[in-house]
């Protein structure tokens, strides 16, 4: 197959949108795209610095390379969760991984922050010991994730956080809400989740890419990721959905891409959600000072306490 733009061999077909690109022409694609969409949902200005979540896999360094490509200020920020098993030494690798990258590229900013040192645990330690969070160790680790990069966000100065979600991520929690009709977290999955009092911007640049697409970002640019999948993140439901959707495209190419955009598209115009039907008042929790819809504490910070209490890591 040859390359729309030039002729020569064509690395990746993208049947959702029928066009074969080269190399270049692909990464001169995928750069254009992304900044697209920064711009079509005003996600950031030039001058303004950007926080990057990054794990050290193939979505989140793909994002730092664009954005800095770009040449815009972004920092990245690694939450090290102390997930290193017997079997694998996940957390430790994916620093590795940042590491390479930021050698590679001359050193961009980086934050590390443990949630060791913040939080007084690992999460294999959190799922060992506190008895409702054992099944769940995702939905605690996301928990902490949201509120250290608020925190950290704030703390330094930084106006928005990028995260790396793709669009299978995306369609992948779409399906999910929308089979059990979460309409709370339907009415805040959006690419872009402007401030509110006390919540930095966050903003979701490559939702449009499928996940073969930044892989292949990744290989072209000879960024070196982590392989392996976090091992709590084994029958996760995400797994499951995205496997759904993606037998799905099998059969009709561009499923998935019509599925995410139809639904931000339905939301922009007001179809869904209309004006009015705001999120209830927020309250601030009264150790952090973070926005929480409980009276007193917000979850991570009764998360802490219950840590101290059970001597969680002794
Ligand atoms: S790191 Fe944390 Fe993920 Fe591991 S424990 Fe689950 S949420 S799977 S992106
Ligand atoms: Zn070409
Ligand atoms: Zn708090």
């Amino acid at each position: 197959m040859k390359c729309r733009k030039c002729g020569n061999k064509a690395i990746l077909y993208m049947r959702q949108h029928r066009l074969a690109l080269c190399r270049d022409h692909y990464i001169d694609w995928f750069i254009g795209q992304t900044e697209k969409t920064i711009g079509r949902f005003k996600m950031f200005k030039k001058d303004e610095s950007i926080l990057v979540a990054i794990s050290g896999g193939k979505d989140s360094l793909t994002l730092w390379d664009v954005l800095l490509t770009l040449g815009y200020k972004a920092t990245g920020l690694y939450i090290d969760l102390g997930i290193n098993m017997a079997a694998l030494s996940y957390s430790k690798t994916s620093m590795d991984m940042i590491e390479k990258f930021r050698s590679s590229r001359g050193y961009p900013p980086l934050h590390v922050e443990k949630i060791q040192k913040s939080l007084g645990a690992t999460i294999p330690e959190i799922t060992h010991t506190i008895r409702r969070y054992k099944d769940k160790p995702c939905s605690v680790c996301g928990l902490i994730k949201r509120h250290e990069m608020n925190r950290i966000a704030i703390r330094n100065g930084f106006p928005v956080i990028a995260t790396g979600h793709n669009l299978d991520d995306e369609g992948a929690v779409l399906f999910q809400n929308v089979l059990q009709w979460q309409t709370d977290y339907l009415r805040r999955q959006y690419p872009i989740l402007t401030e509110e009092d006390g919540l930095v911007r966050k903003v979701k640049p490559l939702c449009r890419f499928y996940e073969r697409e930044t892989a292949a970002y990744a290989l072209i640019r000879g960024i070196e990721y982590i392989y392996d999948e976090c091992p709590f993140s084994v029958g996760a439901s995400s797994i499951f959905y995205k496997e759904i959707l993606n037998s799905m495209e099998e059969k009709r190419p561009g499923i998935k891409l019509q599925f995410y955009l139809s639904f931000i598209k339905a939301r922009k115009e007001g179809r869904l959600f209309p004006e009015g039907q705001s999120r209830p008042e927020l309250n601030k929790c009264k150790m952090c000072g973070q926005p929480t819809s409980s009276p007193d504490y917000c979850s991570f910070c009764r998360l802490k306490l219950q840590i101290q209490k059970e001597h969680v890591n002794k």
